[in-house]
């Protein structure tokens, strides 16, 4: 909104010169998102515990968690708020690629508000039946397949990293994969909201890396010299990117060990489906499995847990699924398991920034 309203005025007054450039407003989205949900976050977490709004704990999970019983939840819907509004001030209006996203966001936002009401409603763990959650992500998903495929511009061509010589061309087939890696981000980062910090750290990370691809992918002389696949007005979404670093910063200050407050589903599913809708528009989607390495390891490590629990009738593989509850079990303290997963979250951004070298 600042870019329609101050840019034509630099005519007039120079400094407003800068609302042209899409760095200005990453990180004018950024502070933005960051200061509101540093000045919001105590008042909502009082709003939360007045309205009773507490995570019903279940009771077959690691014994410390137990004492997170009613701690205020649902903290998704601010982060959320926070995104939308730094997004609108400061990405232009007119880029259709920003409301898509937006509509990702709150979609998805919305299947886990759903989900975590009537967990508190019920008292119990059990929310959304797993069918119905899979339904409306799937539909979420292929309003953003179809556009992407209809879009002018778009096609369905794969990008893989390291491979700059190498594009499948999926065709109808994009649609059906979009969904793939939407769903499955949001449904990723729902698995990995576990721990104090344990969600929001790594999406601070994926989030940073692919506001740098947007800016990229969005920059035609600088996607071809890198050799990534152009797209029109991908450069907008680097402003949503640097919202979601900041919201996500902003949480991690109350959500950070002892957590005052949990994002709920309504927070993990939004932003996982938010990166993966991010991963499909600018068209590197591959480079989420590597930059959001943690949610594909946590994910992985319930579908081994599971399948081999089947398979053997009862035995584990690890501890506990999934895969940050295996430390817990073996004696790790709560904030060290976060801060070496995050660690492990920055060494993947990097690798993933590095493709843009190494193809
Ligand atoms: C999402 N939700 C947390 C909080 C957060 C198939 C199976 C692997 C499914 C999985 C499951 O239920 N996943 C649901 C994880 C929950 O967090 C809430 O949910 C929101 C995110 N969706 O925002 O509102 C608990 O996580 C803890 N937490 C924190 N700090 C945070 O900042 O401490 C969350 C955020 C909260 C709080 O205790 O209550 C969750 O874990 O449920 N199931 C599991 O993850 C369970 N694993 C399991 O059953 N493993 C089995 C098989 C099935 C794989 C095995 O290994 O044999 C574990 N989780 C729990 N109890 N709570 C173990 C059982």
């Amino acid at each position: 909104m600042l870019y329609h309203l101050l840019y034509p005025l630099h005519g007039s007054v120079g400094v407003f010169n800068v609302f042209r450039y899409i760095t200005v407003r990453s990180v004018g989205g950024a502070v933005t998102a960051f200061l509101l949900m540093l000045l919001l976050g105590p008042w909502f977490i009082r709003k939360l515990k007045a309205h009773q709004i507490g995570q019903v704990v279940r009771d077959d999970g690691p014994e410390t968690h137990l004492a997170k019983k009613g701690v205020p939840t649902m903290g998704g819907v601010l982060i959320i708020a926070v995104i939308s509004c730094s997004t609108l001030l400061w990405a232009r209006l007119d880029n259709p690629l920003v409301w898509l996203l937006l509509f990702v966001l709150t979609f998805f936002g919305c299947i886990g508000a759903i989900d975590d009401i009537k967990k508190i409603k019920k008292k119990s763990s059990d929310g959304l039946s797993a069918r119905g959650k899979l339904f409306l992500q799937i539909f979420g998903a292929s309003v953003v397949g179809l556009f992407v495929l209809l879009h002018p511009g778009y096609d369905g061509l794969l990008s893989i990293p390291f491979l700059k010589d190498i594009q499948p061309d999926l065709s109808w087939f994009y649609i059906i994969f979009a969904v793939l890696v939407i769903v499955g981000s949001s449904n990723a980062v729902n698995l990995t909201d576990g721990l104090d910090g344990l969600a929001a750290g790594p999406t601070v990370i994926t989030a940073s890396v692919y506001l740098i691809f947007a800016y990229l992918a969005g920059h035609a002389v600088l996607a071809d010299y890198l050799q990534i696949p152009f797209v029109l007005g991908a450069g907008e979404l680097s402003i949503f990117c640097g919202a979601m670093v900041g919201a996500c910063l902003g949480f991690l200050w109350f959500n950070a060990y002892p957590a005052q407050i949990f994002m709920g589903d309504v927070g993990s599913l939004a932003l996982g489906g938010a990166l993966g809708g991010v991963a499909i528009i600018i068209k590197q989607e591959i480079l989420l499995a590597i930059v959001g390495g943690i949610f594909v390891m946590e994910v992985i490590s319930v579908i081994l847990q599971v399948g081999y629990f089947k398979l053997s009738h009862g035995k584990r593989i690890f501890l506990m699924a999934p895969f940050h509850h295996h430390f817990e079990k073996k004696g790790w303290a709560e904030p060290k398991i976060v801060v070496r997963f995050w660690i492990v979250s920055i060494i993947l951004g990097l690798v993933a920034i590095a493709t843009l070298k190494l193809r």
